[in-house]
Formats: structure tokens, C-alpha cells, sequence
């Protein structure tokens, strides 16, 4: 990057700072990944530049004929990477592409059924100062109290009194794999639509490792960047019936401009979805899941459900006398990068939880397989024993850089 050096020597000197990070340590936030070379490359070429409000073929601006090649590319694979009928990959987020569905289905004030929070929801399904939480009605389900399993008692007998317009599943921090038919079964029961936000497993439904939300969802919502290792972005896919609204929805309902260096990205994050290799991936994200999984609890941490059969974990860090701000904390200064989370009826505070939460899908980019998850799970037994021993958490950074050195981050090295 000499031209950024010589521009802007402080942005410059961040981005090499963070790619150190990313390089030297163990990322193990559930919710983010490490895009290939040829993804980093899209995101950055000079398709920043151009405006291009409207869609393929119907354009407000002149010039479009290049982007309209790379929007079109973009929304075929991504409709044959899920068999979806009609596809919207203009949302900057998955944010966004939640809030295009809302807005194509919902008027203010009605009623939302979806994930609590406090149990793995996201923001967007209802969160009180989320747009959504102000301008619908949520309505919040969860999961049982003995296995940590969505209840679906509960969001059947939700349903029925509260008829909510969408019923929604999908979850950022629920570690099992979600049940998509049986939620469509009790929309189709109480006259609801169904909207199912993959954004976390939406690489684990392209490799076929988790059941597929396209055929009995009304609409899916996802982020790219996630387990499906694209660019920092979302996309909606749904039925040809909803086509064209949701599409108003996006722009000019929320949207202006798309950006088409990252739609650009998406395309090509989907065409490596597509490949042929891409299903293996998805199965080792989950292989290694598991491993890691047995480690922690062989080692004395509690998880949320006993286990898991996605990419992540729900650690209950309280069960060896720790907060899950500390864990964090004390992980973070050994190399290894999670993120603290509340956990289901958690009874501390969001900024200092009872939980950290744990992914596979960056380790795996890595190339790391089970075996290297028993030497990550003991760095983590380590340096959670050892929160408050200086000395050995900078111990354990000092190992983990050496043994990441095995494993290249593609596109960094
Ligand atoms: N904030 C993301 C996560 O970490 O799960 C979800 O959007």
C-alpha cells in the first residue's frame, strides 16, 4: 500500500497494525471470517467510484453497462449457490436487509415474533432501541430452560395469541442447528409470513451442512462475511411473488446507491461458494467446532445446550469463577480474539455477561483441524485459568504467534 503510506501514514500505519493482529492471533469471534485475496481485491477497485442507483438495466445514472455485468453475475450465482427464485444483493448489511424485508411486509406497529436477544436473537429482530424494537411490536421467544433448545411450545402458543404479520428465526448466538420447517409450520398455522435470517450458518446452508431455510422461508436475510466468507455486506433472497417489492424496498426505499465495489465481492465470495471444494469447508467449520467443543468441557467450562452442532459456542465462563468481560479480556491479551455474550437467563449485565462466545469458521479458513483445536482449546483453558498471570498470558501469545505462523491467512500471509 505505498501510495496510502505516503497519503495518510497514520490510516496506513493502523491497517498493517491490524493485519498483524489478524495474523498473529487466534480469531475466534464467531461472526467473522477471513476473505480471500481475490474478495479483498473486488472490494478494492475503482467500481467505489460509481453510482448506480436502479438495478440491472434500469439505472437512474449513465455508465452503468460494467456494474450491470457484475450486479447481474451477482445475483445469478447467489440464486444458484441457495436455488432461490429472486435474489436482492444491494442491502450494505445484514441490518439492512432485514429492515428491506421489514419494510416490504410490515406497516408500523405491527406484530413481530423472533428471537429474544438475551437468548441468541439479533438487534434487528425487536431489540427495544433497535428500529425495529420502535417501530414494531416484538414479540420474544426462546429457549427452554433444561437443554437451551428453541422452545417451540412457546413460539407456537406466542403465535396463536398474538398473530403476529412475520414470524422470525435465525439467531446470532444459538450454537444448534435451527429447525426451519417447524417454524414454517407455525406461520402457515396462524397466517404468518416467514422470514429466516441466516446470516451466521449461511456458509454451513451453502455447503449443505445445515438444512436449508430457502424453501419454506418466505424470505432470507443473510450478511456475506460470516461463515460464507465474503465481504462486509447482505443480501435478501425470496419468492418471485415478493420480488418486486422487496426490491423497492431496498432502493429507493432505504438505500440510494449501491456500493458495486463490494457488490463486486459478494459476487465473487459466491462464486467461491459455488466451487467444488466449498462443502468441505463448511463440514471441517463444523468438525472443528465440535473438537474445540470437547476440549472446553473436558477442561471444566459450561456450555450453553451442552454442545454444539454449528460453528460456535456459548461458554458460561462463571462456571470457573470468571466474568465474561474478564475471560475476554484475559483472552485478548494472550492472542486469542472472542467476544464476552450474554447468555440464556443470564443473570448479570450485558457489558459483563456470564458468557463468551466461540467460532471455528477463521480458524478453519486457516486450515486448522481438529488436532490444532486441542491445542487452541488448551490455550483457552490456560489463559482463562491464568487471567489475572501476566506472565503466562504473554507466554501463551508468544507460542500462539509462532504456531499461526503454519497457518496463512489467505490474502495476508
Ligand atoms: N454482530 C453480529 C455478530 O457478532 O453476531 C451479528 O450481526
Amino acid at each position: 500500500m505505498p501510495d496510502l503510506k505516503t497519503a495518510d501514514s497514520a490510516i496506513w500505519d493502523a491497517v498493517c497494525r491490524e493485519r498483524e493482529r489478524q495474523t498473529e492471533g487466534l480469531e475466534l469471534i464467531a461472526s467473522e471470517n477471513y476473505t480471500s485475496r481475490a474478495v479483498l481485491e473486488a472490494a478494492g477497485t475503482v467500481l467505489t467510484n460509481k453510482y448506480a442507483e436502479g438495478y440491472p438495466g434500469r439505472r437512474y445514472y449513465g455508465g452503468c453497462e460494467h456494474v450491470d455485468t457484475v450486479e447481474q453475475l451477482a445475483r445469478d450465482r447467489v440464486r444458484r449457490l441457495f436455488g432461490a427464485e429472486h435474489a436482492n444483493v444491494q442491502p450494505h448489511s445484514g441490518s439492512q436487509a432485514n429492515m428491506a424485508v421489514y419494510m416490504t411486509v410490515l406497516n408500523p406497529g405491527d406484530t413481530i415474533l423472533a428471537m429474544d436477544l438475551a437468548h441468541g436473537g439479533h438487534l434487528t429482530h425487536g431489540m427495544h432501541l433497535n428500529f425495529s424494537g420502535k417501530l414494531y411490536r416484538p414479540i420474544h421467544y426462546g429457549v427452554r430452560p433444561n437443554d437451551h433448545r428453541i422452545d417451540f411450545d412457546q413460539v407456537a402458543t406466542l403465535a396463536r395469541e398474538h398473530r403476529p404479520r412475520l414470524i422470525i428465526a435465525g439467531a446470532s448466538a444459538y450454537p444448534r442447528e435451527i429447525d426451519h420447517a417447524k417454524f414454517a409450520d407455525v406461520a402457515r398455522e396462524v397466517g404468518a409470513l416467514l422470514m429466516v435470517d441466516m446470516a451466521h450458518y449461511a456458509g454451513l446452508v451453502a455447503g449443505g451442512v445445515h438444512n436449508s431455510p430457502v424453501s419454506c422461508a418466505d424470505f432470507v436475510t443473510s450478511t456475506s462475511h460470516k461463515t460464507l466468507r465474503g465481504p462486509r455486506s447482505g443480501f435478501v433472497l425470496c419468492r418471485e411473488e415478493h420480488a418486486k417489492n422487496l426490491d423497492r424496498s431496498v432502493f429507493p426505499g432505504i438505500q440510494g446507491g449501491p456500493l458495486m465495489h463490494i457488490v463486486a465481492a459478494k459476487a465473487v465470495c459466491f462464486g467461491e461458494a459455488l466451487r467444488p471444494d466449498f462443502p468441505a469447508y463448511a463440514r471441517q467449520i463444523v468438525e472443528n467446532a465440535r473438537a474445540l467443543a470437547e476440549v472446553l468441557l473436558s477442561g471444566g467450562l459450561r456450555l450453553v445446550s451442552g454442545g454444539t452442532d454449528n460453528h460456535l459456542m456459548m461458554c458460561d465462563v462463571t462456571a470457573i469463577d470468571l466474568s465474561g468481560s474478564v475471560a475476554e479480556k484475559a483472552l485478548d491479551r494472550a492472542g486469542i480474539t472472542v467476544n464476552k455474550n450474554m447468555i440464556p437467563y443470564d443473570q448479570r449485565k450485558p457489558m459483563d455477561p456470564s458468557g463468551i462466545r466461540i467460532g471455528t469458521a477463521a480458524l478453519t479458513t486457516r486450515g486448522m483441524q481438529a488436532d490444532e483445536m486441542k491445542r487452541v482449546g488448551a490455550w483457552i483453558l490456560g489463559a482463562l485459568r491464568h487471567a489475572d498471570d501476566e506472565a503466562t498470558l504473554r507466554r501463551f501469545r508468544g507460542e500462539i504467534a509462532e504456531f499461526t505462523r503454519n497457518f496463512p491467512v489467505p490474502g495476508i500471509g
